[in-house]
């Protein structure tokens, strides 16, 4: 795809490009921002992203948040491949905003690799050694002056009542076709509740998390195949570890897709849940015992979570993850479900 518009052609007009536009052309695939790959006539890559709408209601605390977390980073990590790097627009801003939207630019991290599913466990362990070490990294920065530019991302009883209040107003008539999956949850809903209660309580400690620890949003070194950038930054928020450590375990020990229609292919590969236990706690040694001891609930309840979130934008209408067909939220919702189901069978072996 070429640049034709006049809109694009001013969007890209306006950030900071020390060469002429050669190509771009849409990338990856994240499930929420919109993504392209920007060629410079003298090779330089970048990727410009439109953020989510839905993200950016507060899109100035949401680029701040992350210009502050990268500067922190970069403290420790010399490497410029390690922290993503923004590029201004000319006059000098984090993001541009647009009548079309808020963007921003990000130098494109060479030579690097996105692995859409874990491979073995080697690569696994390492994800758990950089997202374990993301966490580290941020222990020092103060929380305070982070923005929650996402309000409640992971206050699981909210992701539930948002759910009730999809099934009670079904506005896209779709409620009938999923009465088992709402019974699995609301089954569920007081034990998907406990983190966010221990987290009031100040029973578990908050702490500058990730919250979104998706093995694709971790680049690899293509030539050493070693972590080398955490991205998808927009999520950086006072949080909890286990939301951290289950929504990998969530994506990676699962042996099939999110949007797997065969359930029969959904298991908890156990040795992958205890791969990345390793490696996230030798990663973060802080970790208390409190927080080891609920590991396991912490890919639960995030499991759960996610499930609710799933099924609430599929009776929605799909307002929020983009789809590729029009049952893919209820897919995702079912596999998440299946993902409960393996754990609870198999929970004597997570702890
Ligand atoms: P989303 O929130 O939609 O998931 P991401 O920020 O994760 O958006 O970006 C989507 C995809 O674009 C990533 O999975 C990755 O493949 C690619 N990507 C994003 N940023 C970079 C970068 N700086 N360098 C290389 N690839 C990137
Ligand atoms: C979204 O942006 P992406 O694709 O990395 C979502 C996560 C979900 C995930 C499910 C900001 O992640 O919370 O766990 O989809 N990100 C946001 O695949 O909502
Ligand atoms: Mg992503």
């Amino acid at each position: 795809m070429h640049m034709q518009s006049a809109l694009e052609e001013r969007i890209l007009r306006a950030f900071a490009f020390e060469d002429k536009i050669r190509d771009y052309r849409p990338y990856g695939k994240g499930h929420i921002n919109t993504t392209y790959l920007v060629t410079l006539e003298n090779g330089h890559r970048y990727i410009l992203q439109k953020i989510s709408d839905l993200l950016t209601r507060d899109a100035e605390h949401l680029m701040e948040n992350i210009a502050r977390v990268t500067e922190h980073l970069r403290k420790t990590e010399k490497d410029p491949r390690k922290v993503l790097t923004l590029l201004k627009t000319r006059d000098g801003k984090n993001y541009l905003p647009d009548v079309t939207g808020n963007w921003r630019v990000y130098h494109f991290v060479e030579d690097s690799v996105c692995l859409e599913k874990v491979e073995s466990n080697e690569d696994f362990y390492q994800s758990a050694l950089a997202f374990g070490h993301f966490v580290e990294l941020l222990k020092d920065f103060p929380a305070e002056e982070l923005t929650e530019t996402i309000p409640d991302f992971h206050n699981t009883p909210k992701r539930f009542a948002r759910l009730h209040a999809a099934v009670e107003a079904d506005t896209c008539g779709r409620r009938a076709e999923v009465e088992e999956e709402i019974r699995f949850l609301f089954a569920r809903e007081e034990e998907a509740g406990m983190l966010q209660r221990m987290r009031e309580s100040g029973e578990l400690p908050t702490r500058v998390t990730h919250n979104d620890t998706k093995l694709d949003n971790i680049l690899f070194d293509a030539a050493t195949r070693k972590p080398l950038c955490i991205i998808d930054l927009d999520t950086v928020m006072p949080g909890l570890s286990l939301y951290d450590f289950g929504d990998s375990i969530r994506f990676g020990a699962s042996t099939g897709a999110e949007d797997e229609k065969d359930l029969s292919k959904v298991q908890l590969d156990v040795g992958k849940y205890e791969v990345f236990r390793k490696g996230f706690t030798q990663a973060f040694p802080d970790l208390t015992d409190r927080e080891k001891e609920l590991l396991p609930m912490g890919a639960k309840v995030i499991t759960m979570e996610q499930a609710a979130r799933f099924l609430t934008d599929y009776l929605e209408g799909d307002p929020y993850y983009r789809i590729h067909y029009p049952e893919q939220n209820l897919d995702r919702t079912r596999t998440q479900i299946r993902l409960v189901q393996e754990m609870e069978d198999k929970w004597d072996m997570l702890s």
